[in-house]
């Protein structure tokens, strides 16, 4: 049994004493203790590694304690076990091999899947003892869309003009990769469950870069296919970032809760999804880049503007690499001193 299961509750849709908090990209970036590994050992040394993975994983619950801790990992390893090199680039971030011609998107190789992440049993069975039952264990993936994206371009971008450019010159070569990549991914979160997760978030990060109509076409229906592959057995949370006009096809997946980015207020979700839906959520992340004192105000009328129930706490997007350890302190003992 896990101790502190205020999160779990919460995503089970039952009444709680306060919201439990975490945030996105809580395991590395900002932490001085992080740095030091970073400086010691490559990425996906890091992520492979069950020692490096359970500290890392484990040290924002023991640094700024929060109700749940999330595996040190990225999205990029299912481009990796489809086959792709990818590249942690020291100030330049992901470089990867691309796929787009018909050859390349058929080289991807779904049926690798297994033999590749046989490092992931381990290092989520290191970090599952590293947390001692304190708090639940968050899996992930990124979404198809999201990967394709990373996929095509080949590296980070503001618009993502290769991938959208992609996808209508050659839509049914890109559903042919979506299929391969929702493929491995829900592999991979089966991996993942049996290792001990106790529920998934699946990171649409780029999914509001997409019309809606595009979103219905290219992301929606690959998010709902994992979400009914994996709900049985473990809550999912669906972060689909600004794309506040899919919310209710997002709620309608069955998943547990939804992710909202600072630019969706939750007086408007709730009228979508209705009064039982749970939101994780919705800081924007520079907010953290105040003080303290300003954090915490920030953080308090959040949390109050979500209603006192069904909520999550959390960033709107991954928290930024120059927060301060205080500011995010401050972020989670409000929540934490938070009561309904
Ligand atoms: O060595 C380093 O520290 C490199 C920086 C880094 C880190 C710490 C990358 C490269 N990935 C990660 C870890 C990571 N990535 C986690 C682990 C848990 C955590 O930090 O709490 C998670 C959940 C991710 C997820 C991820 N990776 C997303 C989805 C969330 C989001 O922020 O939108 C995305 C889009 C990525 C791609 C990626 N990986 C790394 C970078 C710098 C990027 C963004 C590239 C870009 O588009 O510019």
């Amino acid at each position: 049994m896990i101790q502190n299961d205020l999160f779990l509750r919460t995503l089970r849709g039952e009444s709680a004493e306060r919201p439990p908090v975490w945030f996105m990209r809580q395991a590395g970036r900002y932490l001085p203790d992080y740095m030091v590994l970073k400086e010691k050992y490559s990425f996906f040394e890091r992520v492979q590694n069950p020692d490096l993975a359970r500290e890392i994983t484990v040290m924002p619950i023991d640094q700024v304690g929060v109700d749940a801790a999330i595996l040190f990992s990225d999205i990029l390893v299912i481009a990796q076990s489809l086959g792709l090199q990818v590249d942690m680039v020291t100030g330049k971030g992901p470089v990867l091999q691309t796929a787009t011609t018909q050859a390349e998107v058929a080289a991807l190789n779904v049926e690798n899947t297994e033999e590749f992440f046989h490092y992931a049993t381990p290092a989520i069975k290191a970090v599952k003892e590293g947390l001692e039952n304190r708090v639940p264990l968050i899996g992930f993936a990124g979404s198809p869309w999201t990967l394709l994206c990373y996929m095509v371009q080949g590296q980070g971008s503001k618009d993502f003009g290769e991938a959208k450019r992609f996808i209508l010159n050659e839509p049914e070569r890109a559903k042919v990769m979506l299929e391969k990549i929702t493929e491995a991914t829900i592999r991979y979160l089966h991996i993942q469950i049996d290792a001990g997760c106790d529920t998934l978030q699946i990171f649409d990060s780029w999914g509001g870069m997409l019309s809606p109509a595009m979103y219905d076409e290219f992301s929606l229906p690959y998010m709902a296919r994992i979400t009914e592959a994996v709900k049985d057995q473990v809550p999912v949370i669906l972060f689909a970032k600004g794309a506040w006009y899919a919310l209710d096809k997002l709620h309608a997946t069955g998943a547990s809760a939804l992710g909202l980015s600072w630019t969706t207020s939750p007086d408007y979700a709730r009228k979508i999804c209705g009064p039982d839906a749970v939101f994780q959520g919705n800081l924007d992340p520079t907010t953290l880049l105040a003080s303290p004192d300003v954090v915490a105000r920030a953080t308090k009328k959040m949390i109050d503007s979500f209603g006192g129930h069904h909520h999550i706490v959390n960033l709107g997007h991954g928290v930024l690499p120059t927060t301060s350890v205080d500011s995010a302190r401050a972020f989670v003992e409000t929540a934490k001193a938070y009561r309904y």
